[in-house]
């Protein structure tokens, strides 16, 4: 996707903290940290959101899941963490590419805004 900003993080077109990298997808720190650790997890192949990409390859979404519980392990949030997905107007979603925030290295309150 041309205009995707997340699309041109993929491409190394935009420069970004890396945290994790494999085929599949990207784990970076988000550049507005919201909690000690805050890490989006991308695929690297374009969707617009969560609902975009489950109706695709069933395997791209568990692999999704699987590399962001990689992403809070390699995280060290032994004592816990939180995994957001934003979506639409509704949902705060500002970056239409489906990404997941991992919050973690505090305690996190509860409901959120
Ligand atoms: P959301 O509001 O759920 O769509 O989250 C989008 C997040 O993306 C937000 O927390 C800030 C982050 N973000 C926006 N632009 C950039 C950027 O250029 N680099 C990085 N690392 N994060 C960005």
């Amino acid at each position: 996707m041309n205009d995707c900003l997340f699309c041109k993080i993929v491409a190394k077109e935009i420069p970004c903290n890396e945290v994790l990298e494999n085929d599949d997808f990207l784990a970076f720190r988000d550049i507005d940290p919201q909690a000690p650790v805050h890490v989006l997890v991308i695929p690297k192949k374009h969707f617009e959101d969560i609902t975009e990409l489950t109706q695709g390859d069933s395997s791209l979404t568990s692999g999704f899941m699987e590399f962001v519980s990689q992403t809070a392990k390699l995280e060290k949030l032994d004592k816990g963490f939180r995994i957001v997905l934003n979506t639409g107007p509704d949902g705060g979603q500002s970056v239409q590419h489906v990404h997941a925030h991992v919050l973690g290295g505090r305690g996190l309150t509860w409901p959120p805004g």
